[in-house]
């Protein structure tokens, strides 16, 4: 029945409120969503209480991987359930769901690790998470940094769309390859490259062709 997931998600703006906020998600109530997964938030987050930097209350089933949240994080004085992350968790603790926070002053998290923001802008600091350009963490090419010290870890298909499938920046022959060499894959393939993926539709075909064609050399 709610056999939901939040994935492939973010938001940049500030949020601002009262009761469980958060920088992606205010409230998942009744685990109505059942996981949250390579989802990010960059914008700064102030609540009175259950605030969090990337969702404020996430109920029942503790199921976030490979997320992470970059804002600041601020809440009333004394407030209940405050994280880098995640506010109020109906979850353990557990260091395999590989998220990340701003480490701050005087905030922790429950199921997430501070990183620096110099850390935040190192492909090395999100372990295990399956990037652009390399194959030890998975060939899904999921999120993207091709060059580390200039910004914080995007989704792929943030640049796909635009045709620029590959490292390095920019569209040119090194797209054209990696089109070529997952031309009609689907995401039925546990290979599946989604970086690939411009439309976004879980198959890479002709209308990939095309938003390649539209940005050459962009
Ligand atoms: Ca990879
Ligand atoms: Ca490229
Ligand atoms: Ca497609």
């Amino acid at each position: 029945m709610f056999e939901t997931e939040i994935c492939f998600s973010s938001a940049s703006g500030n949020v601002t409120g009262g009761h469980s906020v958060g920088g992606l998600v205010g409230m998942n109530w009744m685990a109505y969503h059942q996981g949250i997964k390579n989802c990010y938030a960059s914008g700064n987050v102030q609540g009175i209480d259950w605030v969090g930097g990337l969702v404020g209350m996430w109920s029942n089933i503790p199921y976030q991987t490979n997320c992470y949240a970059a804002g600041r994080v601020s809440a009333a004085p004394g407030a209940e359930y405050v994280g880098g992350f995640v506010g109020r968790s109906g979850g353990f603790p557990n260091p395999d769901y590989q998220c990340y926070f701003l480490a701050q002053e005087d905030l922790s998290d429950s199921v997430a690790l501070p990183l620096t923001d110099a850390q935040m802008k190192q492909q090395a600091g999100f372990v295990g998470w399956d990037f652009v350009g390399e194959q030890t963490n998975g060939r899904n090419e999921i999120w993207r940094m091709c060059t580390d010290g200039v910004d914080d870890p995007r989704l792929s298909w943030e640049f796909g769309r635009v045709g620029d499938f590959a490292c390095p920046d920019g569209v040119g022959m090194d797209d054209l390859e990696t089109l070529a060499l997952h031309w009609l894959t689907a995401d039925s393939d546990p290979d599946f490259n989604y970086a690939a993926d411009g439309s976004g539709d879980g198959v890479i075909n002709q209308q990939e062709m095309e938003i390649l064609s539209k940005h050459w050399k962009e």
